[in-house]
């Protein structure tokens, strides 16, 4: 059975890939599973049947058959878990790629997206200027550390692994973009994921979504 993803009807961020839907595509996109995509929209997503899905009134959601789930890194290490391809077969090498996708959303993710809520919902308030350093710092310091680790090597832990497809997706964010600049490795990393032809079928498949739902002129 096909399983079906949710993706915003209205993505604002105008098909940059940005929205959590993208890491799952890609993964869907690296394995060779063929998938379906259910739109919907922000009031949908709050409704009691998208609810019974994400509890937290987000997407995306993945569906098949009976079975559901939530949380994009979930919904990655599921497909991971289903097919060949984005985790080793050896148990060590594949613990650790499993590691790197916790660390892409659970340690580096955060500091990125506090910069986008400092931005977005706390950008009027009086103390906002001063804390925007603090902000930068601490994602900068981040980069700094997966720089290090990185080095001169392709991927984290030898082969192109979910943990990569996570850290890149995480990295492709514009709190982080902006800084990439002073990790030359880190750019080299996230522009070798965004050259798979995995990752452009994906991002491709977003876009549409936004062009084929553009309104005329
Ligand atoms: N931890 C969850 C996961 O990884 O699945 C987080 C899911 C999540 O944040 N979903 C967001 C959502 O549904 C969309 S991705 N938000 C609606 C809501 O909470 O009401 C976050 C996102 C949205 C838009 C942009 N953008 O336009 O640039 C980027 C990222």
């Amino acid at each position: 059975m096909t399983p079906t993803i949710t993706a915003f009807e209205s993505s604002p961020d105008r098909g940059r890939g940005l929205a959590r839907d993208m890491a799952v595509r890609w993964a869907f996109e690296e394995v060779g599973q063929p998938y379906d995509v259910r739109l919907v929209s922000f009031a949908e997503m709050k409704q009691p049947a998208h609810l019974a899905l994400q509890p937290f009134g987000q997407i995306p959601t993945y569906e098949e058959g009976g079975f559901a789930l939530f949380e994009s890194g979930a919904i990655v290490l599921h497909i991971a878990e289903q097919h060949a391809g984005l985790l080793p077969d050896d148990a060590d090498s594949r613990a650790r790629a499993i590691a790197w996708m916790f660390a892409a959303k659970s340690t580096v993710e955060p500091v990125i997206v506090e910069n986008e809520v400092a931005k977005f919902l706390e950008g009027d308030k009086s103390w906002s200027e001063e804390r925007q350093p603090l902000i930068n710092g601490r994602i900068r310091d981040r980069l700094r550390q997966l720089s290090v680790r990185l080095g001169g090597a392709e991927w984290l832990d030898g082969q192109f692994s979910a943990g990569d497809l996570l850290m890149v997706n995480v990295l492709r964010r514009p709190s982080a973009l902006a800084l990439l600049g002073e990790f030359p490795n880190l750019a080299g990393y996230v522009a070798r994921g965004e050259a798979r032809p995995a990752f452009k079928r994906a991002f491709d498949a977003q876009l549409a979504v936004f062009t084929d739902h553009a309104p005329a002129g």
